[in-house]
């Protein structure tokens, strides 16, 4: 069993190394389209996830990769998503943008920007009205969600509500190259929060303990019947937005300054510091990690794309699919 302690080291480490190796295979065109790396960010969701139980609801962004792993769905499945295999926890048919677990109440892996704050307003709200006392559904989103009306509207209902929803608000100082200073007027975005009527408040998650405590007196007072909370998580990206991105918008010097601070080497001296683990126990979870994404890329490497034949099932417009059909593929324009 893994030491308490340890453990938001490890977790943190598991998802930095994923998605190095992501990186890696993108850069081999072994994995295609959209790719949104979570490095720097890892404290987050190891402070958060970890906390919450079986049943609760976990809604996240594109940049989702590190939240599915560390909500228990599998490594070789969400690899296998990432290479469009029929394998992958969506089937292949989502990719990196749109990891999906109903299992382990995983709903995505959300691409529309603010577009799932809504949904975790539901799923509350579906909690509360039949009685599901407990019950919690943390929702991931970034600071750019705040300029959308999706956000007021779900921030809204769930206080008027008092729905049990965690909102947690991965503010990274960037959507795309927009700065938060020049598309918010008030950037502090607990003071924002705060005028719903929700208790609000900003955390450092550069350290995962902080991140942690944070959250833990967040799912209290939601387990209390307290109504929702908001969570402003001041974080950073060391990548780009995304695989394309010439990062015009922010200089060397303030990426340099991040990482300085980065999570997982803060975290790991502090642990030496206090004597709760030495570095070749720190080197031994980098070796678990590498394993395990070995193991998800054998898994994702020999795993089979969805046949032609299939294809267009689920699709929209599929006449085989609504009347039962004769198993004959659609014809043209079946598939819109
Ligand atoms: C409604 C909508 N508008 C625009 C986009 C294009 N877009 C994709 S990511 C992104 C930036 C979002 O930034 P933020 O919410 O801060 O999340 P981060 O990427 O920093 O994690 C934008 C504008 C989109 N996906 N959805
Ligand atoms: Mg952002």
């Amino acid at each position: 069993m893994i030491d308490e302690r340890v453990r938001p080291l490890a977790d943190m480490i598991r998802i930095r190394v994923f998605e190095e190796r992501c990186a890696e295979l993108y850069g081999q065109s072994k994995i295609r389209g959209f790719l949104h790396l979570y490095i720097g960010e890892e404290a987050v969701a190891a402070g958060i996830i970890p906390q919450l139980d079986a049943d609760d609801a976990i809604l996240a962004t594109y940049r989702e990769h590190g939240h599915a792993l560390l909500r228990g769905v599998q490594a070789g499945r969400i690899m296998a998503e990432m290479y469009g295999k029929a394998a992958g926890c969506s089937g292949g048919r989502g990719g990196s943008m749109h990891l999906f677990d109903a299992a382990t109440r995983f709903y995505g892996g959300n691409a529309i920007v603010g577009g799932h704050l809504p949904l975790a307003t539901g799923l509350a709200l579906a909690d509360k009205l039949s009685g599901r006392r407990g019950r919690v559904t943390a929702c991931f989103f970034g600071e750019g969600a705040v300029a959308e009306g999706e956000f007021h509207e779900a921030m809204n209902l769930a206080a008027l509500w008092e729905l049990p929803v965690l909102f947690c608000c991965e503010n990274n100082t960037y959507a795309m190259g927009t700065s938060l200073a020049t598309s918010e007027s008030q950037t502090d975005l607990a003071l924002k929060a705060s005028s719903y009527q929700m208790p609000a408040w900003a955390i450092d998650a550069m350290d995962v303990e902080a991140t942690q405590r944070g959250a833990a007196k967040a799912l209290a007072t939601i387990r209390g019947g307290g109504g929702p909370v908001f969570l402003e998580l001041r974080t950073y990206r060391f990548r780009a937005h995304s695989m394309f991105d010439p990062e015009l918008y922010r200089g060397k010097d303030e990426v340099e300054e991040w990482k300085s601070r980065d999570p997982i080497e803060a975290y790991g001296r502090r642990l030496i510091a206090e004597g709760v683990i030495t570095n070749d126990g720190i080197d031994e979870l980098w070796q678990a990690a590498g394993d395990e994404v070995d193991e998800a890329v054998d898994y994702a490497e020999s795993a089979a794309f969805e046949p032609v034949e299939t294809l267009t099932r689920h699709v929209t417009g599929d006449v085989t699919d609504e009347v039962g059909g004769n198993g004959a593929v659609p014809s043209s324009g079946a598939v819109r």
